[in-house]
């Protein structure tokens, strides 16, 4: 089989990588050249658990390039973004691989959409672009990505897909073709309902972490350490309460659910979990104010730039959003995630970045966050506020910090 894999990113480059060890010939296409070039020279643009591994393997079966040409198989695995200042999907990129595709494709040829799209995308706007007003017949399904970045290889290979096919025969050849490197079940239904699907997926965790962050705004409110009352709730044989924290980052459960709220005037739920998990910077910012109020000209650190712990990946991430709304109330911010790269301001070293500070703000659930000593801190004033409640507060407490936990009143 000859696949082409449009879009080479967090998603495309590791299906690219997998298809091609399971034997396929993988030509990976990206408009953006320095990844191309990268890739042909043997190296990766990101990292990512086991595919530096993978990429070994997989290289001979696999070349990137920046053109299109005509193969078995088009998958398409570009982003869907939120439009700049507007809450509904920008579908460009989409739309533009489709484009291509139909410039290229031929009779009984497939294309697969994994990019997370509004429901009715493909039926309305992907096939339509397909077809191209000629009545060639084509296969088509989508099959929205399901994995985790930190654990998308080990995710991809063992978590179950769902297919949404325009047609059973649709449906057949994707599932065979997926079957060369997924371990678990493969469910078949139409294009409509796996869209939905991998929208509902995201916004129920979307929804789960808006009650964790209001549980925790109650817990403030009323005296309880909500970090406590969540593990024994959670002792409960059919709940199962997730974290609160400084916000919903990511490329994924921040901007999916909007996806559903644009399609649809019955959204409630989903747009108020929304509302609730985009106020917690706000909120974070509003305890570092309460915690540094009589210092003045105040600067604060910010622990952790990625949206969430262990990867370096920044997007959505609610540590830009704590930056910028602290800045407008006067404060003087620095940050610091040495796991993240290409951020100017980023500090070199957790020294920098504490020096003259007087306020230590965690935000990321960085491991290596957990091993800071804070006795070896030269730090101005000796203030710390814990979004994720990660770290060993008896010894920060010991080595003289005052500490604000969120979720604990
Ligand atoms: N978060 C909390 N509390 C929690 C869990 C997460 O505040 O208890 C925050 C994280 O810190 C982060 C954000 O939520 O900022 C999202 O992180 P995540 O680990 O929950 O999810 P993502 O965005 O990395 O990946 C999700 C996954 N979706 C689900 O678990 C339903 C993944 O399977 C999807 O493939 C991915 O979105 C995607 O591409 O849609």
């Amino acid at each position: 089989m000859k696949i082409s894999v449009l879009g080479l990113g967090y998603i495309g480059l590791p299906t690219s990588l997998l298809l091609a060890d399971a034997g396929n010939t993988v030509i990976g296409v990206d408009i953006n050249n320095k990844i191309v070039d990268l890739l042909n020279k043997g190296q990766l643009p990101f990292d990512e658990t086991g595919i530096i591994d993978l990429f070994q393997k997989a290289k001979n079966n696999f070349t990137a390039s920046d053109t299109l040409e005509t193969s078995d198989v088009y998958i398409i695995a570009v982003p869907t973004p939120l439009e700049k200042g507007m809450k509904l999907a920008d579908l460009n990129a989409v739309r533009n691989a489709a484009r291509s595709i139909a410039s290229v494709i031929k009779e009984k040829q497939l294309v697969i959409l994994e990019s997370t799209v509004p429901p009715g995308t493909s039926e309305n706007l992907v096939v339509p672009i397909l077809r191209n007003n000629m009545k060639r017949s084509f296969y088509y399904a989508h099959c929205p990505e399901r994995a985790i970045p930190g654990k998308t290889l080990h995710e991809m290979v063992f978590n179950d897909r769902i297919i949404g096919g325009i047609d059973e025969e649709s449906a057949k050849k994707t599932k065979q073709l997926y079957s060369s490197f997924v371990k678990g079940n493969i469910y078949t239904t139409s294009t409509k309902t796996a869209e939905f699907v991998k929208l509902m997926e995201n916004t129920f965790r979307d929804i789960n972490i808006a009650l964790a962050n209001e549980f925790s705004l109650i817990a403030e409110e009323l005296g309880i350490d909500v970090w406590e009352a969540i593990e024994i709730a959670n002792k409960h044989p059919r709940v199962d309460i997730l974290k609160p924290g400084p916000g919903v980052g990511g490329h994924c459960i921040a901007i999916d659910p909007l996806f559903l709220a644009e399609k649809s005037s019955k959204s409630r739920i989903v747009t108020l979990a929304r509302e609730i998990n985009d106020s917690m910077p706000r909120h974070v910012v509003k305890m570092v104010k309460e915690m540094i109020k009589d210092i003045e000209n105040p600067t604060i650190t910010i622990l952790g730039l990625a949206y969430k712990g262990d990867v370096d990946d920044t997007r959505e991430s609610p540590a830009f959003k704590i930056k910028r709304i602290a800045e407008g109330e006067g404060i003087n911010v620095k940050i610091y995630d040495p796991l993240v790269k290409d951020i100017p301001d980023n500090s070199k070293t957790l020294k920098d970045a504490v020096c003259n500070t007087d306020c230590i703000v965690l935000v990321t659930d960085h491991e290596l966050f957990k091993d800071i000593n804070p006795m070896s801190l030269q730090i101005r004033t000796k203030n710390l506020i814990d979004t994720r409640n990660i770290l060993n507060h008896s010894i920060w407490r010991d080595a003289g910090y005052r500490i604000k936990i969120l979720g604990i009143g």
